[in-house]
């Protein structure tokens, strides 16, 4: 039987914390209860990946085949799966939808319970891997690990797609696109005729961007220490880009000057904390909310004057958008196909999979927005 058999492919692993990624031929076990092993044709390359490299991400475990961002064809499915078969096309999803737990039956959050679990030890939920290469056990990377060939994930980690979604920029709707577009329409929910400020132009800031304009906000300002980011930002909806080395004070103090009083909502899209609190202190004293989307560094702790809340701002913080994965990523597919929005915007280059880090070198320095491994 087809299901049965293991599968041998390429795929991208990573031997060890900040080691280049190296192209192995990888054993794919075949799916068990609950899974489905899905063949990966496209795939971009996210900042967060390149933080899981970096030892960023604390839940990660070497050997890894990272990638999150990914758009394949289900190849075979495990017992028990319900609603997916081989040939349909799917997104594997970083953060799951189980439909059972506390968070996925509350309409205030996305946060699967089941996936956070998970996420933290890298295996399937058997406490498995479905991957080796030379013997040794792969690790899993977010419920997803997409820089392969072929990678197995979990029903609930797995959306289902319209089977005319191109199977190449459609990948952006699995993390990149999706979670700058919701951290604008769902976190922040930005009202028409508002002001935004998003500090960091890359792949998520330009998503926000998307999600501020087709909002209805009056006023885009794009913030970013790479000036190269800003006809790209405008080109999305940005009306102004403010880069703070042209300035010899504190980018709150020009924005608040030139918004007198701060914006009505601001995006931290870098990962750093002094990013985060510039975003914060951007705000309107009254009003004005903080959205942080960018991942900072292990442990790395904020501190502000409580007095800064008090009078009315809201921080808060979204993973993936804030949107409940498998129901929302079939149709913001939809609306992708409905031309709703246009995803190439993000697309900077394309490689094939044996190129990646040629594509990370483009990402850290700073060339690319999104680049998209054809596996
Ligand atoms: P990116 O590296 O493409 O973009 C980051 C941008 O920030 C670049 O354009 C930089 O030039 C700019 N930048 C750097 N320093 C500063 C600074 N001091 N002031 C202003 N701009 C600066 O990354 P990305 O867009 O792929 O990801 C951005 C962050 O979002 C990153 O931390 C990533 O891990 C995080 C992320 N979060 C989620 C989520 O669900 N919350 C999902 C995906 C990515
Ligand atoms: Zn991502
Ligand atoms: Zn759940």
């Amino acid at each position: 039987k087809k299901k049965d058999k293991v599968i041998k492919c390429k795929a991208a692993v990573i031997w060890e914390k900040s080691a280049p990624f190296s192209i192995e031929e990888v054993e794919v076990a075949p799916p068990k209860a609950n899974e489905v092993r899905i063949k990966i044709v496209a795939t971009g390359i996210c900042r967060s990946d390149d933080h899981a490299i970096e030892g960023k991400l604390s839940t990660v475990k070497f050997p890894v085949i990272l990638g999150h961002e990914g758009v394949g064809i289900v190849e075979s499915t495990g017992e028990s799966v319900k609603h997916i078969k081989p040939g349909d096309r799917v997104i594997p999803l970083f953060v799951p939808q189980c439909g059972q737990c506390i968070c996925c039956k509350d309409p205030r959050s996305n946060m699967c319970i089941a996936g956070k679990m998970k996420k933290a030890v890298g295996l399937m939920s058997d406490g498995t891997s479905r991957f080796t290469c030379k013997g040794k056990q792969i690790y899993h990377f977010m419920n997803t690990s997409t820089f392969t060939e072929y990678t197995v994930a979990e029903e609930m980690s797995v959306a289902k797609i319209d089977s005319g979604a191109s199977l190449d920029n459609t990948c952006l709707i699995g993390c990149g696109f999706s979670t700058g577009y919701g951290s604008a329409l769902n976190s922040a929910k930005v009202h028409p005729g508002s002001t935004c400020a998003i500090f960091g132009l890359g792949g998520i800031g330009l998503a926000v961007i998307m999600g501020c304009k087709i909002a209805g906000a009056a006023r885009i300002i794009g913030v970013d220490i790479n000036p190269d980011k800003f006809n790209i930002a405008k080109e999305l909806g940005a009306t102004e880009c403010i880069n703070p080395k042209d300035y010899d004070k504190p980018v709150p103090q020009v924005i608040l000057e030139q918004t007198g009083g701060g914006v009505d909502y601001a995006f931290e899209c870098v990962g750093h904390i002094e990013t985060m609190l510039a975003a914060l202190n951007s705000s309107h004293f009254a009003y004005g909310t903080t959205v942080i989307v960018g991942v900072s560094a292990p442990e790395s702790t904020i501190s502000f004057d409580p007095m800064i809340l008090l009078t009315g701002r809201t921080i808060k913080g979204s993973v993936f958008g804030g949107w409940k994965s498998k129901n929302s990523v079939p149709q913001l597919v939809s609306d992708s196909l409905a031309k709703k929005f246009d995803l190439e915007k993000l697309v900077t280059h394309r490689l094939p999979l044996n190129k990646i880090n040629e594509g990370f070198d483009l990402l850290r320095s700073g060339k690319s927005i999104r680049t998209i491994l054809l596996v």
